[in-house]
C-alpha cells in the first residue's frame, strides 16, 4: 500500500516526493526524554525496511533519520534540470577516485552474545535480522575477541595451564561454542551479503606474561623469536584452526588489541603490550612466518588496532623496509576514542600519504566510554551524530571500513567483568524480553546499508557557499554503477541544497539534525 505526499519547500521548490511503505514496517517509538527516542521490539514486533530498490533512471530514492522521529524514511523524487541553481550545491566528480569500501559492522563479544541469547528465540531473531537481513542495515564485518575481554563474565584464555609451550590443552570454550559461533552463523544465514569475520587477541595466557596477571601493565615474557612469543603466534594459528573446524573462516586479524594499554600502570583490563618495536619483531620473526607457513596465510594482518594518535610513528616503525614485518601486513586499524586530541590529517593522511598500499580500517568505536560521560542514553540523537560524523570523516579520509564495538548491550551498559561500562546501538531489556535500537543503530545503518563491499569513494565538492553552512557529506560509486551520497546536518536548522551530477540536479533539504542517504542509477 502506498501513499503519496508532496512537500513544497521553503525556497519553493515543488519536488513531488512519493513516501512509499511497500512491507516495510514503521519504528515503534519510546521517548525517554525530549527527542530521545528509540524503536522498540519484541519477539512479534519489529521496525523493518523493505529491500533497497533502485528506481528507473532520472529518478532517487532517499533515506533519512532525524532527531525529530524519521528512521531511514524513504522517499523518492526525479532529478530537475540545471536551471536554478540552489546556494549550496554538491557536485559529483567521478573522476576523483579514492579507497574502495571493505564495509561497516559491530563485534561479536561475550557480553553481546550474552544479552541476544537472554531474549526468547523470535526476539532473538528480530534482533539479528535487524542488523543482518535485508529487512536490516545489513551489515557485513564482525570482530570477534579472541577469547575474553572486559565484555565478558570472566577472564580467561584458550590456554590457562602453565608452560603448555605445544598448546596442547588449547581449546576454544563455552563461550565460543555455545554463543558466538552460533550466532555467527545465525547472522550469515540470514544475511545476502558475504559476511567477513576479524578476530583480536586482548591477552595471551598469564604465564606467557612478564606480570603473570590480565590486566595492569605487561607484555610477553622474553623477547622476539623466543618460545613465548613462538607459542603465542602459534595460539592465533591455533585460534583459526579452531573456528575452521566450526566452518568459520577469517578474512583478517589484529596482531593485538589497543597495544599501547599494556603500558598503562593498573589497567583495569585484559591486555597485552606492545610497542611499535615490539609489534614489528613479533611479526617478523614470529606471527608473520606462522600464518605464512599455515593454511590461514591469506588472512589479512592488521597492525596498530588502537588509537590514531599513535599514526603515523607506529606505521613508520612496523612498515620500516629494514624489518621483514612489512611483508606480512596488509592493513592498519584504528579506534576513535581519544580522536579529539588528534587531527585525522595529521594521522590517518600521514599515514596514508606514507603506506598507500596498506589499507586503514576503523576497528572499534562506542559512545560513553569516557569518564565524564554516561554509559547509557537511551534514545540519544547526539550519539548517533557522533557515529555518523565519525564514519563520514574516515571515509573521507582513505578509510575502507568502520566497525561499532558490541553488537548489543544491557540497560546498564554490561555485563562487563570489570564494570566498563558504554553505551552500544541495540541495548536489550531482558525482563521485559525487548531491545531498543538506539539512533547511533539507525546512523550506522545510512552507510552499512547502502554502501556495499567493493564501492568506491568519488569526489564530491561543494561549489557554492551562499551562507555559513556546513553539511558533512561523502560520495561512493556502487560495484553496479550507481551512485550514494550521504548528508549529514548536525545543526539546529533546515538546509535546501542540490546535489549534481551528470543526470541534472537533485533539489532538494535536509531538516535540522537529520541525515540522508542519496541513492540513484547512473546509467
Ligand atoms: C510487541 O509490540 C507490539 C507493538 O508495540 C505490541 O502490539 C505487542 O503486543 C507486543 N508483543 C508482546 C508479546 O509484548
Ligand atoms: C529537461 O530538459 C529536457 C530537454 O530540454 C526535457 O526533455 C526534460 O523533460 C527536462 N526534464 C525535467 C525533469 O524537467
Ligand atoms: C593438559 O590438561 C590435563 C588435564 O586435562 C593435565 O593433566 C595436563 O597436565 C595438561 N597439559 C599441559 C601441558 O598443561
Ligand atoms: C561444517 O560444514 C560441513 C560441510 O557443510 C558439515 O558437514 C559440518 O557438519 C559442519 N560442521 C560444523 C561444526 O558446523
Ligand atoms: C524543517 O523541516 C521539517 C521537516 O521537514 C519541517 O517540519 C519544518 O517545518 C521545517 N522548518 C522550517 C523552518 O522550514
Ligand atoms: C554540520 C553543519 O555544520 N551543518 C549545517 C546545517 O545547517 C545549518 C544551517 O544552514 C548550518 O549553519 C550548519 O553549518
Amino acid at each position: 500500500m502506498a501513499f503519496v505526499t508532496v512537500h513544497l519547500l521553503a525556497l519553493g521548490f515543488l519536488l513531488g516526493l512519493a513516501k512509499g511503505a511497500m512491507g516495510s514496517k514503521p519504528c515503534n517509538r519510546k521517548y525517554f526524554g525530549r527527542d530521545a527516542i528509540v524503536c522498540v521490539c519484541n519477539r512479534t514486533y519489529c521496525d523493518t525496511q523493505d529491500p533497497v530498490s533502485l528506481p528507473p533512471l532520472g529518478q532517487f530514492v532517499m533515506y533519512e533519520s532525524s532527531k525529530s522521529g524519521n528512521r531511514l524514511e524513504r522517499s523518492e523524487g526525479y532529478f530537475q534540470n540545471k536551471t536554478s541553481i540552489p546556494g549550496f550545491l554538491l557536485v559529483l566528480e567521478t573522476v576523483q577516485r579514492y579507497q574502495r569500501v571493505k564495509g561497516f559492522g559491530g563485534s561479536v563479544t561475550d557480553a553481546a552474545s550474552i544479552n541476544i541469547l537472554s531474549l526468547t528465540p523470535n526476539a532473538q531473531k528480530n534482533l539479528l535480522r535487524s542488523y543482518f537481513s535485508e529487512e536490516g542495515i545489513e551489515y557485513n564485518l564482525l570482530r570477534l575477541p579472541m577469547a575474553s575481554c572486559d565484555f565478558s563474565i570472566r577472564p580467561y584464555s584458550y590456554d590457562d595451564w602453565p608452560n603448555d609451550f605445544e598448546l596442547k590443552n588449547f581449546s576454544l570454550v563455552a563461550e565460543d561454542l555455545q554463543m558466538k559461533i552460533p550466532l555467527v552463523h545465525r547472522a550469515k544465514a540470514m544475511s545476502k551479503k558475504p559476511i567477513s569475520l576479524m578476530a583480536s587477541p586482548w591477552t595471551s595466557p598469564i604465564w606467557m606474561k612478564t606480570n603473570e596477571d590480565w590486566k595492569g601493565k605487561g607484555s610477553l615474557k622474553g623477547q622476539a623469536g623466543d618460545s613465548f612469543h613462538k607459542t603465542w603466534a602459534c595460539y592465533f594459528v591455533r585460534f583459526l584452526d579452531e573456528y575452521a573446524k566450526e566452518n568459520l573462516t577469517f578474512w583478517a586479524i589484529t596482531a593485538q588489541n589497543e597495544p599501547s594499554s599494556g603500558f598503562v600502570m593498573n589497567y583495569p583490563f585484559q591486555t597485552l603490550g606492545f610497542t611499535a618495536e615490539l609489534q614489528r619483531d613479533f611479526i617478523a620473526l614470529d606471527l608473520g612466518p606462522a600464518l605464512a607457513r599455515s593454511s590461514h596465510r591469506d588472512v589479512r594482518l592488521i597492525v596498530l588496532d588502537d588509537n590514531r594518535v599513535h599514526l603515523p610513528k607506529w606505521a613508520k616503525v612496523v612498515l620500516d623496509s629494514d624489518s621483514q614485518a612489512y611483508r606480512y601486513v596488509h592493513g592498519i586499524g584504528v579506534h576513535w576514542y581519544l580522536d579529539f586530541i588528534t587531527s585525522i590529517k595529521d594521522t590517518i593522511d600521514a599515514t596514508h600519504y606514507l603506506f598507500p598500499n596498506y589499507f586503514l580500517i576503523a576497528t572499534e568505536a562506542c559512545a560513553g566510554s569516557h569518564f565524564w560521560e554516561r554509559d547509557v542514553i537511551l534514545g540519544s540523537w547526539s550519539r548517533g551524530e557522533e557515529y555518523s560524523h565519525s564514519i563520514l570523516e574516515n571515509l573521507n579520509h582513505h578509510v575502507i571500513g568502520w566497525i561499532d564495538w558490541n553488537l548489543a548491550l544491557d540497560l546498564e551498559g554490561g555485563p562487563n567483568w570489570v564494570k566498563n561500562f558504554v553505551d552500544s546501538a541495540i541495548i536489550v531489556d531482558t525482563t521485559s524480553d525487548i531491545f531498543y535500537k538506539q539512533p547511533m543503530f539507525y546512523h550506522l545503518g545510512h552507510f552499512s546499508k547502502f554502501i556495499l563491499e567493493g564501492s568506491q569513494r568519488v569526489g564530491l565538492t561543494v561549489t557554492q557557499r551562499s551562507f555559513n553552512c556546513n553539511l558533512e557529506h561523502v560520495a561512493m560509486l556502487r560495484p553496479d554503477g550507481s551512485a550514494v551520497v550521504v548528508v549529514l546536518n548536525r545543526s539546529l536548522y533546515n538546509i535546501s541544497f542540490g546535489i549534481s551530477d551528470s543526470l541534472g540536479l537533485i533539489l532538494t533539504e535536509i531538516p535540522a539534525n537529520s541525515i540522508q542517504t542519496y541513492l540513484w542509477r547512473r546509467q
